[in-house]
């Protein structure tokens, strides 16, 4: 074999076994390149007689034609396979779901939903909505709302207690949303409508109650507010958050220590086949509270009670909740099961208004 044969034999070999178009590359600069063994050969046929020429430059330019032809050729080999095998790679299957993104997939809690529906009804009534911290004093949340002291309720069985702090004083976990009403009486000037959705903790769990539940109170505080007018927003709240014509409510007379006169409320509900219904029926159920706030209150505010007066109310948020959605139990509220709130959540884009609807 030439040496010439022999270098043919070889690069072409070299070209058949590159594996990607990097290798390629590097055998075409070993053979082609301005430095290559082809090139150098190239180079030598100036050097050469006429006849050494003759007979030399059709072997070395037909190597040279060789080399790239097959060069040519196993790029566009590789270029084929690579483009398969990425195909096959990337392969979509059109025909599978499409996934959705997190602002559909997510769901709205039950309570966060019922605080949004409630402030939606009365802030259409003219109220603002009014907020605390949970940890409150002693003071705002129990004296300046005329708990006397030794008041079964401060003991320790119904309020969590927080360390004395340096100075002796011992904060609690608000019981109620009520400290917030002292808050806006003392830091505002009547006529004062407001409502305060908010958490409130007692010690007590059970099925019907957990340590931590949600309250929305509502304070109407005007020289003239008197109880027609807590029962008719009382009567237009239930009638719109259970969407129902007509609601029957029962006043119950009850006590608290902040108002004077105070009721329970009871809405007439029927109970056929396990099922609550508001607006029919001839079962009761109870579901707030409410009264005439205490002149002690007032007084406690800086409030004249010779020239202003108010009243108050109060419910469980949770607790409503349950009924308009046909929640079972109370405990999976605040278990953070997903599973549950794919059940019982809300769209986040269904955002509750009277205008848009209440509930879609
Ligand atoms: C209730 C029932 C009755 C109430 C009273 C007050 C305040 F601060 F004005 F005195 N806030 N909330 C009240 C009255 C709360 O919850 C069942």
């Amino acid at each position: 074999m030439t040496d010439l044969n022999h270098l043919e034999h070889d690069l072409l070999n070299q070209v058949e076994a590159a594996g990607d178009e990097a290798a390629l590359e590097t055998v075409r600069v070993s053979a082609l390149g301005k430095k290559g063994s082809v090139s150098e050969l190239l180079k030598t046929l100036g050097a050469m007689t006429p006849e050494e020429r003759k007979e030399r430059g059709p072997l070395i330019n037909g190597l040279r034609d060789k080399v790239q032809t097959a060069i040519v050729a196993k790029k566009e080999t590789l270029a084929e396979a690579a483009l398969d095998a990425r195909l096959s790679a990337e392969r979509v299957d059109v025909t599978l779901p499409v996934q959705e993104g997190p602002e559909t997939r997510g769901r709205i809690h039950p309570i966060s939903q019922v605080i949004e529906e409630l402030t939606a009804i009365f802030a259409d009534m003219g109220f603002s909505v009014a907020e605390g911290p949970d940890v409150e004093t002693d003071y705002l949340n129990f004296t300046a709302l005329n708990f006397p002291v030794g008041h079964p309720a401060r003991e320790m069985h119904d309020t969590f207690f927080l360390a004395p702090d340096e100075k002796g004083e011992r904060k609690v976990l608000r019981t109620h949303t009520s400290p917030v009403q002292i808050r806006t009486m003392t830091s505002q000037k009547p006529p004062i409508r407001v409502i305060i959705p908010g958490r409130t903790y007692r010690h007590d769990s059970d099925q019907t109650h957990t340590p931590m539940f949600h309250q929305v109170e509502g304070l109407v505080i005007d020289k003239q507010a008197n109880i027609a007018h807590l029962k008719w927003i009382l009567e237009e709240f239930c009638k719109t958050f259970f969407e129902v014509d007509q609601v029957k409510m029962r006043f119950r007379p009850s006590f608290f220590p902040f108002t004077e006169p105070s009721a329970e409320v009871d809405i007439q509900c029927s109970r056929k086949g396990g099922e609550i219904r508001f607006g029919e029926g001839e079962d009761w159920l109870e579901i707030l509270g409410c009264g005439m706030v205490h002149p002690n209150v007032l007084r406690n505010c800086g409030l004249d009670p010779d020239e202003y007066q108010g009243f108050a109310w109060g419910m469980g948020i949770d607790r409503i909740a349950m009924l308009k959605y046909g929640m079972p139990d109370l405990r999976p509220f605040f278990e953070a099961d997903v599973r549950w709130l794919n059940h019982y959540g809300f769209r986040p884009l269904d955002i509750p208004s009277l205008v848009g609807g209440l509930t879609s």
